[in-house]
């Protein structure tokens, strides 16, 4: 698949022996979710069996899914991020039996960890689980476990999304499935909170968030993706959910700083989503350069690679590549940033 004009342009301008270097950079993948990360040709085949299966039909299902994979084989553009969210009703249609969702989690993962060209040594993939007519939420994540656990315990872990949108109930069905999966030893690190970010209010989170905790999960929300995420949220994602890694933060005020500085709170960030997604207008204007300046723990990630057209590569090239294309960091400073990813497993 080819990549973004942002990661592209950042890759062309490096030598092989700079690629080289990037590529042979112990590096984890802390953020990226499962359903946005499926390999380009591996969905187009779902997409292809789901058509010839129930595509005769005409149904409104089997267009949107048409539709939704031409969308994202021709590249899609978004005017802003709400409009990202709607990418993934087509998605789900195809990965909604275990062994379909079974088949994306094995291609996400070898696409991240295995040779000729593996993105990095370690990947903590995030999911959020989905009851269908085939399967329950605890059928679902068995399915994904089933794939992550192929994989030693230092190179795959799974973290356990609950969406924005969800009713109290199904928080807590999925954050007890983390920690009950957890308790029965299967590979769950972590849990998060993802989603929309124009929707819901987080207060019926909180407890489910401090039991997982408690129980020794990892805590990770996307907070402050947008500049309409109130400051009052933000306060409450900090104070009450109590996370230990922070997604995107891009819209931080001083008052939130502070206390992710105290705490020490890495940031896991995505630089290419963010640009496309439109929260930041340009790699000059992104918060990285503020988390560099302050020599504070942050992870690179890519988020949702099938929809953004990048990988890890091109992520750490955007690091390393001379302005304009990248933020023109040293070796030194591109190696530090991968050995902070290192650090910040939830594993
Ligand atoms: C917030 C995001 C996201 O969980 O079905 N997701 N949530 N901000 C983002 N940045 C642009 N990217 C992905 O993967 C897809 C789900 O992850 C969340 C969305 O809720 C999306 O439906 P899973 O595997």
């Amino acid at each position: 698949m080819s990549l973004s004009r942002y990661t592209a342009g950042a890759l062309e301008t490096l030598t092989e022996s700079e690629v080289q270097f990037l590529r042979d950079l112990p590096k984890a993948e802390l953020h990226a979710h499962l359903n946005g990360s499926i390999p380009l040709d591996v969905l187009q085949e779902m997409a292809r069996d789901y058509l010839s299966a129930n595509g005769a039909s005409g149904s409104t299902v089997s267009e949107a899914v048409k539709m939704g994979v031409q969308n994202l084989t021709q590249g899609v553009q978004l005017n802003e991020i709400h409009e990202f969210f709607g990418l993934f009703p087509a998605i789900y249609a195809l990965t909604s039996s275990p062994e379909r969702v079974a088949k994306a989690a094995r291609a996400v993962l070898h696409l991240f960890l295995d040779d000729p060209n593996p993105q990095c040594a370690y990947l903590e993939m995030r999911t959020t689980p989905r009851a269908t007519e085939s399967m329950d939420r605890r059928g679902y994540l068995l399915a994904v476990l089933e794939e992550v656990e192929k994989y030693p315990a230092d190179k795959a872990a799974l973290i356990v999304s609950t969406d924005r949108r969800m009713d109290e109930t199904i928080v807590e069905e999925c954050i007890n499935l983390a920690i009950t999966l957890k308790e029965e030893g299967r590979r769950v690190v972590g849990i998060d909170l993802c989603g929309d970010p124009r929707a819901g209010e987080l207060q019926r989170f909180v407890k489910h968030f401090q039991n997982a905790k408690a129980s020794g999960l990892g805590v990770t929300v996307h907070i402050a993706e947008t500049v309409d995420n109130p400051t009052s949220e933000t306060d409450n994602l900090l104070r009450a959910f109590a996370p230990s890694r922070l997604g995107h933060a891009t819209f931080l005020d001083e008052e939130a700083m502070k206390i992710v500085f105290e705490k020490d709170i890495a940031v896991e960030l995505c630089l290419t989503s963010n640009l496309l997604c439109k929260t930041v207008k340009s790699l000059e204007d992104h918060h990285i350069r503020f988390y560099l300046k302050q020599d504070h723990p942050i992870a690179i990630c890519t988020d949702d690679q099938l929809v953004f057209r990048t990988n890890l590569l091109a992520e750490y090239a955007l690091l390393l590549a001379k302005p304009p294309y990248g933020l023109g960091l040293t070796m030194d400073e591109v190696r530090k940033i991968a050995e902070m990813s290192m650090a910040r497993r939830f594993s």
